[in-house]
């Protein structure tokens, strides 16, 4: 076969020496795996099973049910946020290590609308994940007892509408679960903060990434998603010198916002600011300002933060944002900390493209529970085996 003859002659004798990969992640991880349980994986076999049927007699899996109960297939299902329990009896979310919740919302946006969408649109991307993360070695499933608690009702009034979310959020949170919000154009991030303040002992931080300030009292006269910060630091446990936040910048920054910002003096990093910098620099800054003196941090993360090439689906698209893997990295290190609540905003399904957007949305919430579960900052209400 002369072909062979020709074909790579210098690796066909495997000579050379491989550096030592012993230590890299991809090796470490392959190993970790073997760590993890499989216990709340088998009792969903086994509750979908008892409750969709055995499989027909054509079906050799023994794990295979008749009706769909559980992950499998991805495509398929009811979607829940990560096809999780539909809590109807919101009573029984302190049940719950962490609890998924909607604020369909989105009359605060000053351009395109759309938001209003988000919770179901992260909903439905959501079933693509398995609750397994392979560098981290975390398995939601096994670490988490998780709830989809379905949407708060937003009626069409600003005001009352956000008065609907600070009460949800605070109920969630004071039943001792953690909120992971679904926005939702990013006005929501005043009245989550103050049902989260509501609860919370002590001063709360503000970490918040995003493109825009969002510091202005009002736009057009109303509370819009260009004013989140004015009103959560007016909250008299959230002051602004614990607000951080990271990625600012662009064409799309009201000087009006600025202008206020000047006057609280909270900490604003650009987006050249953090690339300077770098990410564990960036983290060392924000960590230190939004926890000095606070007994607790909220999480905003508005997917518009997000070069616009990588996120179609959000309301105020910026050029020249974060890449997503930086964006994870920030969310990842915040994490390592704990948090109270966390929001993803702006998520627009109407102009998403494939489900682009609302996939990084989920990703950014997986990623930054399973690095809670990591660091040990959550958990603990899953049955003993
Ligand atoms: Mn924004």
């Amino acid at each position: 076969m002369p072909f062979y003859d020709t074909h790579a002659p210098n690796y066909r004798e495997h000579q050379r020496d491989l550096p030592d990969i012993s230590h890299l992640n991809g090796w470490l991880a392959q190993d970790a795996e073997s760590e993890l349980p499989d216990t709340q994986y088998r009792n969903e076999i086994a509750r979908s099973l008892e409750f969709g049927l055995p499989g027909s007699d054509s079906i050799a899996d023994p794990d295979i049910s008749c009706f769909q109960r559980g992950e499998l297939p991805h495509w398929s299902g009811i979607n829940t946020f990560l096809k999780l329990p539909y809590l109807e009896d919101v009573r029984q979310v302190g049940d719950y290590d962490v609890a998924f919740v909607g604020a369909p919302f989105d009359i605060g946006t000053t351009y395109r609308s759309g938001t209003r969408f988000g919770p179901q649109g992260m909903r439905r991307i959501s079933s693509l994940y398995t609750p397994y993360n392979f560098e981290l070695g975390i398995d939601l499933r096994e670490s988490l007892k998780m709830c989809d608690i379905g949407d708060i009702f937003c009626p069409a009034n600003i005001t009352k509408g956000h008065d609907q979310i600070t009460k949800g959020v605070a109920h969630i949170l004071s039943s001792g679960a953690l909120p992971m919000i679904m926005g939702g154009d990013h006005s929501i991030g005043y009245p989550c903060v103050r049902g989260v303040a509501e609860c919370v002992e002590g001063k709360v931080g503000i970490i918040h990434l995003d493109r825009h300030v969002d510091t202005q009292e009002k736009d057009m006269d109303e509370i819009m998603h260009t004013c989140p910060w004015f009103h959560a630091t007016n909250i008299p446990n959230c002051p602004p010198t614990n607000l951080v936040q990271l990625g600012i910048g662009g064409w799309q920054v009201p000087r009006t916002g600025v202008r206020h910002g000047r006057t609280m003096r909270s900490t604003v990093l650009t987006i050249d600011d953090v690339e300077t910098l770098g990410i564990d620099k960036t983290l060392e800054i924000a960590l230190e300002v939004a926890w000095k003196g606070a007994s607790a941090v909220y999480l905003s993360f508005d997917i518009d933060s997000v070069d616009a090439g990588f996120v179609p689906g959000t309301g105020w698209p910026e050029p020249g944002g974060y890449l997503p893997r930086e964006a994870l990295s920030l969310l990842r290190g915040i994490a390592k900390e704990g948090i109270a609540a966390m929001e993803v905003v702006e998520v627009a399904p109407p102009y998403d493209i494939s489900d682009i957007t609302a996939l990084l949305g989920v990703r950014a919430m997986m990623d930054t529970l399973a690095t809670l579960v990591k660091y040990d900052r959550i958990g603990g209400k899953l049955e003993p085996e």
